[in-house]
Protein backbone atom coordinates (compact mmCIF):
# COMPACT_ATOMS: atom_id res chain seq x y z
CA UNK A 1 0.00 0.00 0.00
CA UNK A 2 1.43 3.10 -0.86
CA UNK A 3 2.58 4.78 2.67
CA UNK A 4 2.19 7.88 1.29
CA UNK A 5 -1.50 8.08 0.37
CA UNK A 6 -2.77 7.73 4.06
CA UNK A 7 -3.03 10.68 7.17
CA UNK A 8 -3.34 10.26 10.69
CA UNK A 9 -6.28 12.45 12.65
CA UNK A 10 -5.46 11.66 16.39
CA UNK A 11 -8.38 12.44 18.92
CA UNK A 12 -6.50 11.71 21.97
CA UNK A 13 -8.14 15.13 22.45
CA UNK A 14 -11.35 14.16 21.31
CA UNK A 15 -11.75 10.37 21.65
CA UNK A 16 -9.48 10.20 24.18
CA UNK A 17 -11.48 12.87 26.72
CA UNK A 18 -13.70 9.84 27.06
CA UNK A 19 -11.71 7.84 28.20
CA UNK A 20 -12.42 6.93 32.20
CA UNK A 21 -9.65 8.62 33.97
CA UNK A 22 -8.79 11.50 31.23
CA UNK A 23 -9.30 14.69 32.23
CA UNK A 24 -6.43 16.68 30.29
CA UNK A 25 -6.40 20.84 31.89
CA UNK A 26 -5.94 23.87 29.41
CA UNK A 27 -1.93 23.20 29.70
CA UNK A 28 -1.82 19.17 29.60
CA UNK A 29 -4.09 19.50 26.32
CA UNK A 30 -1.42 22.46 24.57
CA UNK A 31 1.06 19.76 25.42
CA UNK A 32 0.06 16.91 23.83
CA UNK A 33 -1.18 18.85 20.88
CA UNK A 34 2.17 20.39 20.20
CA UNK A 35 3.90 16.83 20.70
CA UNK A 36 1.58 15.56 18.28
CA UNK A 37 2.33 17.87 16.01
CA UNK A 38 5.95 17.23 16.28
CA UNK A 39 5.21 13.59 15.42
CA UNK A 40 3.82 14.83 12.78
CA UNK A 41 0.18 13.74 13.12
CA UNK A 42 -1.65 15.36 10.26
CA UNK A 43 -4.89 16.34 11.63
CA UNK A 44 -5.57 16.50 16.21
CA UNK A 45 -9.41 16.27 16.44
CA UNK A 46 -10.77 18.33 19.68
CA UNK A 47 -14.15 17.73 21.68
CA UNK A 48 -16.94 19.68 20.56
CA UNK A 49 -16.91 23.57 21.33
CA UNK A 50 -20.49 22.66 23.43
CA UNK A 51 -19.22 20.21 25.75
CA UNK A 52 -18.20 22.76 28.31
CA UNK A 53 -17.27 26.57 28.69
CA UNK A 54 -14.13 25.14 28.79
CA UNK A 55 -14.01 22.88 26.01
CA UNK A 56 -14.98 25.77 24.07
CA UNK A 57 -12.21 28.09 25.21
CA UNK A 58 -9.52 25.03 24.85
CA UNK A 59 -10.37 24.58 21.69
CA UNK A 60 -9.60 27.82 20.65
CA UNK A 61 -6.54 27.99 21.92
CA UNK A 62 -5.62 24.53 20.70
CA UNK A 63 -6.63 26.06 16.77
CA UNK A 64 -4.63 28.89 17.47
CA UNK A 65 -0.96 27.61 18.49
CA UNK A 66 -0.26 27.68 14.80
CA UNK A 67 0.39 24.05 14.30
CA UNK A 68 1.45 22.44 11.36
CA UNK A 69 -1.16 19.96 11.72
CA UNK A 70 -4.88 21.05 10.67
CA UNK A 71 -7.44 20.90 13.97
CA UNK A 72 -10.43 20.04 13.93
CA UNK A 73 -13.68 19.40 16.28
CA UNK A 74 -15.91 17.05 16.67
CA UNK A 75 -20.09 17.96 16.70
CA UNK A 76 -23.21 16.72 16.43
CA UNK A 77 -25.24 17.12 13.11
CA UNK A 78 -26.79 20.32 14.30
CA UNK A 79 -26.87 23.77 13.45
CA UNK A 80 -26.83 24.86 16.72
CA UNK A 81 -23.16 23.34 17.44
CA UNK A 82 -22.47 24.02 14.39
CA UNK A 83 -22.53 27.51 14.62
CA UNK A 84 -20.17 27.57 17.91
CA UNK A 85 -17.96 25.21 16.30
CA UNK A 86 -17.24 28.00 13.29
CA UNK A 87 -16.50 30.20 15.40
CA UNK A 88 -13.32 28.93 17.19
CA UNK A 89 -10.82 29.19 14.81
CA UNK A 90 -10.46 25.40 13.68
CA UNK A 91 -9.98 23.81 10.12
CA UNK A 92 -12.57 21.68 9.71
CA UNK A 93 -15.40 20.35 11.36
CA UNK A 94 -16.23 16.45 11.97
CA UNK A 95 -20.12 15.82 11.97
CA UNK A 96 -21.69 12.60 13.65
CA UNK A 97 -24.82 10.76 13.17
CA UNK A 98 -26.15 7.77 13.79
CA UNK A 99 -27.49 5.44 10.91
CA UNK A 100 -27.99 2.05 12.69
CA UNK A 101 -31.30 0.48 13.48
CA UNK A 102 -30.24 0.77 17.19
CA UNK A 103 -29.51 4.20 17.13
CA UNK A 104 -32.81 5.61 14.79
CA UNK A 105 -34.53 3.37 16.70
CA UNK A 106 -33.44 3.81 20.43
CA UNK A 107 -31.59 6.91 20.40
CA UNK A 108 -32.84 9.97 17.72
CA UNK A 109 -35.51 8.08 16.03
CA UNK A 110 -34.91 9.45 12.52
CA UNK A 111 -35.78 7.99 9.06
CA UNK A 112 -32.59 7.93 6.80
CA UNK A 113 -34.69 11.32 4.52
CA UNK A 114 -34.57 13.07 7.66
CA UNK A 115 -30.33 12.32 8.44
CA UNK A 116 -30.06 13.27 4.97
CA UNK A 117 -32.31 16.73 5.09
CA UNK A 118 -30.73 17.41 8.85
CA UNK A 119 -26.55 16.65 7.37
CA UNK A 120 -27.92 19.01 3.97
CA UNK A 121 -28.09 21.38 6.42
CA UNK A 122 -25.62 21.85 8.66
CA UNK A 123 -23.00 21.06 5.59
CA UNK A 124 -23.67 23.32 3.68
CA UNK A 125 -23.75 25.93 6.75
CA UNK A 126 -19.93 24.07 7.61
CA UNK A 127 -19.03 24.87 3.53
CA UNK A 128 -20.04 28.57 3.51
CA UNK A 129 -18.01 29.26 6.45
CA UNK A 130 -14.87 27.82 4.37
CA UNK A 131 -14.39 25.02 7.03
CA UNK A 132 -13.12 21.32 5.69
CA UNK A 133 -16.22 18.99 6.50
CA UNK A 134 -16.45 15.90 7.19
CA UNK A 135 -19.86 13.38 7.76
CA UNK A 136 -19.49 10.29 9.29
CA UNK A 137 -22.55 7.50 10.29
CA UNK A 138 -22.11 6.40 13.44
CA UNK A 139 -22.34 2.48 14.37
CA UNK A 140 -22.14 1.98 10.35
CA UNK A 141 -21.26 -1.67 10.85
CA UNK A 142 -24.28 -2.41 12.33
CA UNK A 143 -26.64 0.09 9.44
CA UNK A 144 -28.49 -1.69 6.22
CA UNK A 145 -25.64 -1.10 3.40
CA UNK A 146 -28.68 0.48 1.60
CA UNK A 147 -28.81 3.17 4.52
CA UNK A 148 -24.92 3.75 4.48
CA UNK A 149 -24.53 4.34 0.93
CA UNK A 150 -27.59 6.11 0.34
CA UNK A 151 -26.56 8.77 3.30
CA UNK A 152 -22.78 8.66 1.53
CA UNK A 153 -23.91 9.09 -1.77
CA UNK A 154 -25.87 12.07 -0.70
CA UNK A 155 -23.36 14.05 1.52
CA UNK A 156 -20.22 13.34 -0.69
CA UNK A 157 -23.01 15.26 -3.47
CA UNK A 158 -23.24 17.86 -0.97
CA UNK A 159 -19.51 18.25 -0.91
CA UNK A 160 -17.96 17.34 2.18
CA UNK A 161 -14.52 16.44 1.68
CA UNK A 162 -14.77 13.19 3.94
CA UNK A 163 -17.00 10.48 4.64
CA UNK A 164 -16.61 9.05 8.06
CA UNK A 165 -17.47 5.52 8.66
CA UNK A 166 -17.15 4.39 12.40
CA UNK A 167 -17.25 1.18 14.32
CA UNK A 168 -18.75 2.58 17.37
CA UNK A 169 -19.47 -0.84 18.92
CA UNK A 170 -15.82 -2.51 17.44
CA UNK A 171 -17.58 -5.42 16.05
CA UNK A 172 -15.91 -4.79 12.53
CA UNK A 173 -13.83 -7.44 10.94
CA UNK A 174 -10.90 -7.08 8.60
CA UNK A 175 -12.32 -8.57 5.89
CA UNK A 176 -15.60 -6.68 6.29
CA UNK A 177 -13.80 -2.89 6.48
CA UNK A 178 -12.11 -4.14 3.04
CA UNK A 179 -15.35 -4.52 1.15
CA UNK A 180 -17.18 -1.39 2.72
CA UNK A 181 -13.70 0.25 1.53
CA UNK A 182 -13.98 -1.01 -1.85
CA UNK A 183 -17.67 -0.45 -2.18
CA UNK A 184 -17.71 3.48 -1.53
CA UNK A 185 -14.85 3.94 -3.71
CA UNK A 186 -17.66 3.15 -6.19
CA UNK A 187 -20.08 5.97 -4.42
CA UNK A 188 -18.12 8.87 -3.52
CA UNK A 189 -15.68 10.67 -5.03
CA UNK A 190 -14.05 12.47 -1.32
CA UNK A 191 -11.99 10.87 1.01
CA UNK A 192 -12.10 8.52 3.28
CA UNK A 193 -11.67 7.88 7.00
CA UNK A 194 -12.58 5.11 9.57
CA UNK A 195 -13.17 5.22 13.65
CA UNK A 196 -12.51 1.83 14.87
CA UNK A 197 -13.19 0.80 18.92
CA UNK A 198 -10.90 -2.06 19.93
CA UNK A 199 -13.36 -3.86 21.67
CA UNK A 200 -12.70 -7.44 19.55
CA UNK A 201 -9.03 -6.47 19.29
CA UNK A 202 -9.60 -5.52 15.85
CA UNK A 203 -8.31 -2.26 15.41
CA UNK A 204 -5.50 -1.97 13.73
CA UNK A 205 -6.19 -4.53 11.33
CA UNK A 206 -9.25 -3.18 10.26
CA UNK A 207 -7.62 0.75 9.74
CA UNK A 208 -5.41 -1.47 7.59
CA UNK A 209 -7.33 -3.37 5.57
CA UNK A 210 -9.65 -0.41 5.49
CA UNK A 211 -6.54 1.68 3.77
CA UNK A 212 -6.06 -1.49 1.19
CA UNK A 213 -9.81 -0.66 0.09
CA UNK A 214 -9.59 2.31 -0.22
CA UNK A 215 -9.83 4.78 2.58
CA UNK A 216 -7.73 7.77 3.28
CA UNK A 217 -7.88 8.82 6.99
CA UNK A 218 -7.45 6.99 9.80
CA UNK A 219 -8.76 7.93 13.45
CA UNK A 220 -6.17 7.24 15.90
CA UNK A 221 -5.41 8.12 19.97
CA UNK A 222 -2.08 7.82 22.27
CA UNK A 223 -2.03 4.47 23.63
CA UNK A 224 -5.68 4.01 22.25
CA UNK A 225 -7.48 5.48 24.99
CA UNK A 226 -11.17 6.66 24.23
CA UNK A 227 -14.79 5.05 25.45
CA UNK A 228 -14.42 1.74 27.16
CA UNK A 229 -11.02 0.19 25.79
CA UNK A 230 -10.48 2.40 23.22
CA UNK A 231 -9.67 2.74 19.64
CA UNK A 232 -6.61 2.40 17.02
CA UNK A 233 -3.59 3.58 19.23
CA UNK A 234 -1.36 5.71 17.27
CA UNK A 235 1.88 3.14 17.98
CA UNK A 236 0.38 0.26 16.92
CA UNK A 237 -1.04 1.95 14.13
CA UNK A 238 2.58 3.18 12.81
CA UNK A 239 4.07 0.06 13.84
CA UNK A 240 1.67 -1.66 11.30
CA UNK A 241 2.85 0.82 9.11
CA UNK A 242 6.27 1.02 9.33
CA UNK A 243 6.51 -3.38 9.24
CA UNK A 244 5.33 -2.27 4.81
CA UNK A 245 7.42 0.49 4.04
CA UNK A 246 9.84 1.56 7.08
CA UNK A 247 11.53 4.85 4.78
CA UNK A 248 8.51 6.22 3.52
CA UNK A 249 7.07 6.24 7.59
CA UNK A 250 10.49 7.74 8.62
CA UNK A 251 10.01 10.55 6.30
CA UNK A 252 6.19 11.07 7.62
CA UNK A 253 6.64 11.08 11.41
CA UNK A 254 8.94 11.62 13.83
CA UNK A 255 9.05 8.03 15.24
CA UNK A 256 11.43 9.14 18.07
CA UNK A 257 8.69 11.16 19.44
CA UNK A 258 6.51 8.27 20.01
CA UNK A 259 7.57 7.40 23.58
CA UNK A 260 7.40 11.07 24.88
CA UNK A 261 3.78 10.85 23.24
CA UNK A 262 2.76 7.75 25.34
CA UNK A 263 4.96 8.36 28.94
CA UNK A 264 3.11 11.67 28.68
CA UNK A 265 -0.47 10.75 28.37
CA UNK A 266 0.02 7.44 30.43
CA UNK A 267 1.04 9.88 33.04
CA UNK A 268 -1.79 12.29 32.74
CA UNK A 269 -3.99 9.51 32.39
CA UNK A 270 -2.63 7.90 35.27
CA UNK A 271 -1.97 4.51 33.95
CA UNK A 272 0.95 2.14 33.17
CA UNK A 273 2.04 1.73 29.61
CA UNK A 274 1.22 -1.96 28.84
CA UNK A 275 3.86 -4.71 29.36
CA UNK A 276 3.12 -5.63 25.88
CA UNK A 277 2.42 -2.44 23.99
CA UNK A 278 3.28 -1.83 20.79
CA UNK A 279 6.70 -0.51 20.54
CA UNK A 280 7.05 1.56 23.87
CA UNK A 281 6.24 -1.93 25.61
CA UNK A 282 8.58 -2.56 28.64
CA UNK A 283 9.44 -6.16 26.38
CA UNK A 284 8.86 -4.75 22.67
CA UNK A 285 12.33 -5.17 22.44
CA UNK A 286 13.15 -7.80 24.49
CA UNK A 287 14.71 -10.71 23.77
CA UNK A 288 15.18 -14.38 25.33
CA UNK A 289 15.14 -17.81 24.35
CA UNK A 290 18.72 -18.85 22.87
CA UNK A 291 17.88 -19.11 19.68
CA UNK A 292 16.72 -16.04 19.65
CA UNK A 293 19.60 -14.45 20.96
CA UNK A 294 22.20 -16.09 18.88
CA UNK A 295 20.24 -14.66 16.03
CA UNK A 296 19.99 -11.20 17.23
CA UNK A 297 23.77 -11.09 17.83
CA UNK A 298 24.20 -11.83 13.63
CA UNK A 299 21.25 -10.05 12.61
CA UNK A 300 18.48 -8.43 14.67
CA UNK A 301 16.51 -8.60 11.48
CA UNK A 302 15.57 -12.29 12.35
CA UNK A 303 14.19 -11.26 14.79
CA UNK A 304 12.30 -8.12 14.92
CA UNK A 305 10.82 -6.21 12.41
CA UNK A 306 10.61 -3.38 13.73
CA UNK A 307 14.59 -1.56 14.39
CA UNK A 308 14.49 -0.32 18.08
CA UNK A 309 16.69 2.53 16.94
CA UNK A 310 14.40 4.12 14.64
CA UNK A 311 11.97 4.92 17.31
CA UNK A 312 14.88 6.27 19.28
CA UNK A 313 14.78 2.67 21.59
CA UNK A 314 17.42 -0.50 22.25
CA UNK A 315 16.78 -3.78 22.28
CA UNK A 316 17.69 -5.55 25.50
CA UNK A 317 18.72 -9.61 26.04
CA UNK A 318 18.14 -11.53 28.81
CA UNK A 319 20.26 -14.63 29.06
CA UNK A 320 20.53 -15.35 32.61
CA UNK A 321 17.90 -18.23 32.35
CA UNK A 322 17.70 -21.97 31.48
CA UNK A 323 16.53 -21.48 27.99
CA UNK A 324 19.71 -19.33 27.38
CA UNK A 325 22.04 -20.77 24.67
CA UNK A 326 26.27 -20.87 24.60
CA UNK A 327 26.05 -18.35 21.78
CA UNK A 328 24.63 -15.84 23.74
CA UNK A 329 26.65 -16.73 26.82
CA UNK A 330 29.75 -16.69 24.92
CA UNK A 331 28.99 -13.16 23.68
CA UNK A 332 28.36 -12.26 27.13
CA UNK A 333 31.86 -13.10 27.85
CA UNK A 334 33.28 -11.51 25.13
CA UNK A 335 31.89 -8.16 26.25
CA UNK A 336 33.16 -8.88 29.93
CA UNK A 337 36.89 -9.62 28.11
CA UNK A 338 36.56 -12.96 28.70
CA UNK A 339 37.94 -15.92 26.57
CA UNK A 340 36.59 -19.10 26.62
CA UNK A 341 36.57 -22.17 24.11
CA UNK A 342 34.10 -23.83 22.56
CA UNK A 343 33.28 -26.66 25.41
CA UNK A 344 34.76 -24.73 27.89
CA UNK A 345 31.29 -22.70 26.72
CA UNK A 346 28.78 -25.24 26.40
CA UNK A 347 30.39 -26.72 30.05
CA UNK A 348 29.70 -22.92 31.11
CA UNK A 349 26.08 -23.10 29.60
CA UNK A 350 25.05 -26.40 30.97
CA UNK A 351 25.88 -24.56 34.90
CA UNK A 352 23.94 -21.92 34.11
CA UNK A 353 21.40 -23.80 32.74
CA UNK A 354 21.31 -26.61 36.19
CA UNK A 355 21.07 -23.64 38.38
CA UNK A 356 18.77 -21.73 36.52
CA UNK A 357 15.98 -24.44 37.10
CA UNK A 358 15.71 -23.95 40.61
CA UNK A 359 14.81 -20.27 40.07
CA UNK A 360 15.90 -16.98 38.30
CA UNK A 361 19.31 -15.83 38.20
CA UNK A 362 20.46 -12.10 37.56
CA UNK A 363 23.09 -11.26 35.01
CA UNK A 364 25.67 -10.02 38.32
CA UNK A 365 24.93 -13.75 39.02
CA UNK A 366 25.73 -14.22 35.52
CA UNK A 367 28.68 -12.26 35.44
CA UNK A 368 30.16 -13.92 38.68
CA UNK A 369 30.01 -17.37 37.31
CA UNK A 370 31.71 -16.33 34.35
CA UNK A 371 34.29 -14.48 35.64
CA UNK A 372 34.92 -17.09 38.69
CA UNK A 373 34.84 -19.97 36.02
CA UNK A 374 38.31 -18.20 34.82
CA UNK A 375 39.54 -18.01 38.16
CA UNK A 376 38.80 -21.63 38.51
C1 LIG B 1 -18.98 8.02 20.07
C2 LIG B 1 -18.76 8.64 18.75
C3 LIG B 1 -17.63 8.10 17.95
C4 LIG B 1 -17.58 8.96 16.69
C5 LIG B 1 -16.69 8.52 15.60
C6 LIG B 1 -16.69 9.41 14.40
C7 LIG B 1 -17.86 6.63 17.57
O1 LIG B 1 -18.31 8.40 21.04
O2 LIG B 1 -19.86 7.21 20.15
O3 LIG B 1 -17.07 10.58 14.50
O4 LIG B 1 -16.25 8.94 13.35
O5 LIG B 1 -17.09 5.78 18.00
O6 LIG B 1 -18.83 6.38 16.87
O7 LIG B 1 -16.42 8.19 18.67
CU1 LIG C 1 -15.41 6.43 19.07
Amino acid sequence: MPVERFAIIDSTLREGEQFSSAHFTTAEKVLIAKTLDEFGVEYIELTSPVASPQSCEDLKIVAGLGLRAKVLTHVRCHLDDARVAVQTGVTGIDILFGTSSYLREFSHGKSVDDIIREAGTVIEFIKDHGKEVRFSSEDSFRSTEGDLLRVYTAVDKMGVDRVGVADTVGIATPRQCYALATELRHHVRCDIEFHGHNDAGCAIANSYSILEGGATHIDTSVLGIGERNGITPLGGFVARMYADDPAAIKRKYDLRKLKELDELVASLVAIEIPYNNFVTGKYAFHHKAGMHTKAIYINPNSYEILDPADFGLTRTMNIAHRLTGHNAVGRRAEELGLQFGKDELRAITTKIKTLADSGPLSMDQLDALLREWVVA
